[in-house]
């Protein structure tokens, strides 16, 4: 609903910026020369001083240029010389001469020139000609901004006006006439009523002509009018491509392309009628239930459907598609095709759970189905993934799951697996992973080579109208940010929202890119089935309820036409109405819901039939020595030829083979290891996140560069073995939210994959809290999908002040679902069906060893979950922080606890204290004890698996160290880092006999101090707190 504007203003000629603009972005390129607006300013004479030469006419005049470069016999002697003149370096106002006069040779001549030659004024005639250009291009730049999109007819009413008449005016000759007058008389081209009739040559840049190149001026606009100002508005003259604009110009302008066979029409009604029945059905059934009714945008159904046949017509074997609540359980049932019985036995309150978990409701669940395709008779899949409330975050998840397809099938164009996805208008414009999502449409490593948006436009959010809800003029505009071309569609016209469908998917097997159908219908219910519109939005829904519904207009118009009878019509309804009986009957049996059966991703062949983990084992994650060291000299190694890398480089590289060589590895070099062997084994390994190439800390270093060719790289891990599995590191756009939901999506295509997101330093996570909150942390209790996911969270308190020194464990630790305060009972291989129970697994690892360790467990357990990694920066190259291969070798394995080794281990009742302590905090107490000689007294025990809780471990250790006092000691905050999570569990270990204290710092609200001095001195008392052995005395 906008502000009211006239017509004929919004045809209006163009500036002159917006033409040069547009010109620059979309005229074609003398044969041979580079596609640039450089080539046109190549006029030696400066020919904007041409009087004649205005924003107006520019456009012609290129056209002009263009058609003479290629031959200078194609345009009129007087432009002939004019460009002649000017690209001879004529001064200002001189390159153009009177034109010669005409007459003499009009037999060469097409008609339309001759009727132009016979005008004895050229002048006026350029200028003529140049209007109506202008006019053409008017109409193709802003016509959607006229056409009757809004079958309400409000969009484009001012209900703050007193009198406002509502509805269209649908008379369109009388519209058209008034557009004539509007047009001519409104002084914007200098054409009058007298030029209507007269024959104007058609530009190369339009289709409207069809196989006449010149037309009256009458018939030129009412073509125009016909192509771009109906039920289908056209948003693309921003695309900086020529041929892509040109591609639609066709499409829309070419007289009588919205043509469909009988059969066509017969099905589209057909499709209406499942469409619009099945929400009717619901609600004579359960009236009072939530289901978020399609009622006023049932042409979605149809609207998909034709996407997803012409898809598949174009060798599409899989669309993954994401979709908010509004008509999920229509898309579900008549799109995907899940049994009917299904949906209606979730509108039983009785209906019992059978899965663990926490489930989900019933618009919220995913599906994947795989058919035949009715119309193209080939085998489609069709997955809707599972989403949570969130409106629009499962976006990037749906783009991550359809890459993984794409890499996995080998599909490197997209031609066999896309997505589809749909939004709500409010939600399109408002939510920033719109824009994020956008954005990593065309990146190499992101590109899911284009995706079909559909927007469900309503024009209204819950009790929000688009007034208030966007600054954009339609919800689209986000789209246009990636050159994708929006298909405005009034809802109301099945027929032009199936052209339009045609045409994006068309456009996506085409070109490859994003494509965005807005279909522009209305809401006839409240937000949901409780709510009352009428508080907020009294005269949209008066208009509402005048408004006739789609199905029953479509119906009557193709009865008109004789395609159907009413007879047939009737019938159609009645088949279906019956078909949602029978399923309401059968839906009665179902007493237990299997969210198994409502799978969006599922594994086949990972688990046993009923979906159980083949084992409850784990097998060492060590390697030989020999892999070892071979995985040791790739990564210290260029194993290209005639590869030039920096020296610094060189240095790295050379520092990694004297570890290999000494037994050693640092974290890097653990981490290559992990994945090299991975790889070696088959597993894809995938790496993305900001700068994840190099590595923030500049560790890492996985892709080398040339230092002398420009985009010549070099992935020493892709040589790691023969038979090896692809290696994908990819740097990443400057999103977490986007980014970390794309990874996710991936992780779920496949468990056979090390998935990991890298944040640029750990706090960054909290702008993907989105996807970690609803999606990683409650995944597999929501939908039960397993996911194994891996985080990387650089964190560490380094003086580096507030910022880049939290990855904020604490809430990580706090989403946990193992119980503080129960014991578990410890059954053998505890510690995998520990796994197996927790949501996630969290820890912080303080040796390169064990990140290795923990890295290859992933892939070697039975199941998938999600893992948190902590990960240092100091210690990336502290020297003691290194691992020897002794604890990496066959046999070895990840170490929930890392045990004290040390004297203390020989004499555990001479133990005064033992220190509990995670990460890096480690090697401060390790040098403050050795500092004060107190390696005798207090044995230091790291925590390197936080989450599930070692209870068992800890047990062993805190029955062995019997007499001694019990500290948790970390660098972070009190009211932060893991002190609140441990503390119960370590508690509940000892059976609350002992208090467990606490060194660290302070309770703050910031997670570090900003000032290097106080971060030292916070550090100096907390060691000392944790090594004063009366330092608790008498608290209690
Ligand atoms: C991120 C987010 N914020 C708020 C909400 C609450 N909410 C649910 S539906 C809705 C309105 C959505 O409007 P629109 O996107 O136009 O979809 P429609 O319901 O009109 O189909 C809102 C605000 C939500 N689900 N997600
Ligand atoms: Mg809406």
């Amino acid at each position: 609903m906008h502000r009211l504007r006239t017509c004929a203003a919004r045809l209006r000629p163009l500036t002159a910026s917006q033409t040069v603009q547009s010109a620059s972005q979309t005229r074609p390129a003398a044969a041979g020369a580079p596609r640039t607006f450089q080539h046109i300013r190549c006029y030696t004479a400066p020919v904007a001083a041409e009087p004649f030469l205005n924003g107006t006419s520019s456009n012609y005049v290129e056209e002009m240029y263009f058609a003479w470069l290629e031959n200078p016999k194609s345009v009129h002697k007087s432009w002939n010389i004019f460009f002649r003149n000017a690209n001879a370096g004529a001064p200002p106002g001189t390159a153009y001469q009177s034109p010669p006069p005409l007459g003499a040779s009009l037999s060469g001549l097409s008609q339309a020139q001759a009727l132009m030659g016979a005008q004895p004024n050229v002048e006026k005639l350029v200028e003529d000609h140049l209007a109506v250009q202008s006019l053409i291009r008017a109409y193709q730049v802003r016509g959607h901004s006229i056409a009757k999109l809004d079958p309400l007819g409000i969009s484009c009413v001012n209900f703050d006006d007193a009198a406002v008449t509502l509805g269209l005016k649908d008379v369109d000759l009388a519209l058209f006439n008034n557009r004539l007058i509007e047009l001519t008389t409104g002084g914007f081209y200098g054409l009058d009523e007298s030029d209507l009739d007269k024959v104007f040559r058609l530009p190369t840049t339009t289709f409207i002509g069809g196989s006449e190149s010149a037309l009256p001026l009458r018939e030129i606009i009412r073509r125009l009018e016909m192509a771009y100002c109906q039920h289908i508005g056209v948003e693309f003259m921003f695309i900086n491509d020529l041929d892509q604009c040109q591609w639609i110009r066709q499409k829309f302008e070419k007289p009588g392309v919205m043509q469909f066979s009988l059969e066509e029409k017969r099905t589209l009604l057909a499709r209406m009628v499942r469409s619009t029945r099945f929400e009717e059905f619901l609600q004579r059934k359960w009236s009072s239930e939530k289901r978020f009714g399609l009622e006023g945008s049932e042409s979605l159904i149809p609207a998909m459907k034709t996407i997803i046949d012409k898809s598949s017509e174009a060798g599409v074997e899989s669309v993954i598609m994401g979709m908010p609540h509004r008509g999920r359980l229509n898309v579900l049932a008549n799109v995907i095709r899940k049994e009917l019985e299904q949906i209606f036995c979730q509108f039983d309150s009785k209906l019992e759970a059978a899965d663990e978990g926490s489930g989900d409701v019933k618009y919220h669940l995913g599906m994947y189905h795989r058919r035949i395709n009715r119309v193209t008779e080939r085998d489609i899949t069709l997955s809707l993934m599972a989403n949570p409330s969130h409106l629009e975050a499962v976006d990037p998840v749906v783009q991550g799951k359809t890459k993984a397809e794409q890499f996995y099938c080998g599909d490197t164009e997209g031609n066999r697996v896309m997505s589809l996805l749909l939004h709500g208008d409010a939600a399109f414009a408002g939510q920033g992973i719109v824009y994020e999502t956008f954005h990593l449409s065309d990146l190499p490593s992101y590109t899911t080579h284009g995706t079909i948006h559909v927007v469900v436009n309503n024009q209204i959010g819950f009790t929000t109208d688009p007034r208030m809800a966007r600054s954009s003029p339609y919800p689209t505009d986000v789209a246009r940010v990636v050159n994708a071309p929006i298909f405005h569609v009034n809802a109301d016209d099945p027929e032009a929202v199936m052209y339009v469908c045609n045409v994006a998917a068309e456009w996506r097997a085409t070109f490859h890119k994003d494509v965005v159908v807005d279909l522009v219908s209305y809401r006839r219910n409240g937000h949901n089935e409780m709510d009352e519109p009428m508080f907020t939005q009294p005269l949209m829904y008066k208009q509402i309820k005048k408004q006739k519904p789609v199905l029953q207009k479509y119906a009557e118009k193709l009865i008109a036409e004789g395609v159907v009878t009413r007879q047939e019509y009737e019938e159609e309804i009645a088949k279906y109405d019956k078909i949602c009986e029978e399923a309401h009957a059968r839906s009665k049996d179902e007493k237990i819901l299997h969210i198994k059966h409502w799978l969006d991703s599922p594994w086949p062949g990972f688990f046993t039939l009923d979906g159980q983990p083949k084992s409850m084992s784990c097998p060492s994650t060590g390697l030989t020595e020999e892999e070892l060291s071979h995985i040791g000299k790739v990564a210290s190694s260029v194993p290209v030829e005639d590869f030039t890398i920096h020296g610094g480089l060189t240095r790295v590289l050379k520092g990694r083979a004297t570890m290999v060589q000494n037994r050693t590895v640092d974290w890097a070099l653990g981490e290559y290891m992990a994945f090299g062997s991975l790889l070696k084994e088959g597993i894809h390994v995938r790496l993305s996140g900001q700068d994840v190439e190099r590595g923030t800390f500049s560790h890492r270093h996985h892709v080398l560069h040339d230092q002398h060719v420009d985009k010549k790289i070099c992935i020493p891990m892709n040589h790691v073995a023969p038979n090896q599995a692809p290696y994908t590191v990819c740097n990443s756009s400057l999103s977490e939210y986007g980014v970390l939901g794309f990874e996710l999506g991936f992780a779920m295509a496949s468990p056979n994959a090390l998935i990991l997101w890298e944040a640029q330093f750990g706090d960054f996570n909290n702008t993907a809290q989105c996807i970690i909150d609803q999606f990683i942390s409650p995944g597999q209790a929501k939908w039960v999908r397993q996911n194994g996911i891996v985080l990387l969270l650089p964190h560490g308190m380094e003086g580096m002040g507030p910022e880049h020194s939290s990855a904020r464990p604490e809430r990580f630790l706090q989403m946990c679902n193992d119980d503080p305060d129960v014991f578990p009972t410890i059954p053998e291989d505890f510690a995998v069906h520990q796994l197996y129970d927790a949501n996630w697994i969290v820890v912080n690892c303080s040796t390169p060893a064990n990140f290795f360790h923990v890295l290859r467990r992933q892939i070697l357990l039975p199941f998938r979950k999600p893992l948190i990694v902590f990960t240092p920066k100091s210690l990336l190259r502290l020297p003691e922080a290194r691992s020897s291969f002794d604890d990496m070798i066959s046999g070895t394995h990840f170490q929930r606890i890392i045990l004290d080794q040390g004297p203390v281990s020989q004499n555990p009742s001479g133990v005064k204290r033992v220190v509990f302590c995670t990460g890096k905090v480690y090697y401060e107490l390790v040098r403050e004890r050795k500092n004060r000689g107190m390696e005798d007294s207090v044995a230091i025990i790291r925590i390197e698996q936080l989450s599930p809780f070692p209870f068992d471990l800890v047990k062993a250790e805190t029955d062995k160290y019997a007499q001694a006092d019990l500290v948790w000691c970390q660098e972070e905050h009190k009211n932060q880092g893991y002190y609140d999570y441990v503390k119960p569990r370590i508690r509940t270990t000892i059976a609350r006999s002992r208090p467990v204290w606490y060194a660290g710092r302070g309770p703050a609200a910031a997670p570090a101090t900003g000032n290097k001095k106080a971060h030292l001195l916070e550090l100096e008392r907390f060691l000392d707190t944790a090594f004063t052995l009366d330092a608790f005395d008498g608290h209690s």
